[in-house]
């Protein structure tokens, strides 16, 4: 990386879309690191995905995401949900967006590589 304005984009995906996405991003040479991790809502596992890149590279690294993350619905019981949790009256299933993606954009004050 060079010394312009480094930005660092965090991705949160499912696991199945954060595979691919690695794979697009690596083949076109940007830089990234997955973190296995946990939403907190629907308790399953997904993926962290941090990729520094400079402030000119954050559109191409968005429109990756766009066309490797698609969001799609999924019916949960609600007995699965954590604030209705055990021993809930079976009732209609949620519908909840699963897929896509969650993507945070920040400021990098300072990079160094030792
Ligand atoms: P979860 O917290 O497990 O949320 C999974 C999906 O459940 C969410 O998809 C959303 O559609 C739904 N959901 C979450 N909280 C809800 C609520 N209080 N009521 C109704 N539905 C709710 P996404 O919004 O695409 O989020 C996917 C994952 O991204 C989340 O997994 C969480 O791990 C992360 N995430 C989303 N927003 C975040 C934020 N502002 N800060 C940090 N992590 C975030």
């Amino acid at each position: 990386m060079k010394n312009g304005q480094l930005k660092l984009v965090i991705i949160i995906s499912s696991d199945a879309d954060a595979d691919r996405l690695m794979k697009a991003l690596i083949e076109r040479g940007y830089p990234a690191t997955k973190i296995s991790s946990t939403g907190g809502f629907l308790h399953r596992g997904n993926a962290t995905i941090l990729s520094g890149v400079e402030a000119n590279e954050v559109d191409q690294v968005l429109t990756m995401v766009r066309s490797e993350c698609h969001a799609r619905s999924e019916y949960i019981p609600v007995q699965a949900l954590p604030f209705f949790g055990e021993g809930t009256a079976p009732s209609e299933p949620v519908e909840v967006r699963v897929g896509g993606a969650i993507v945070f954009v920040v400021n990098v004050e300072q990079f160094e590589k030792t």
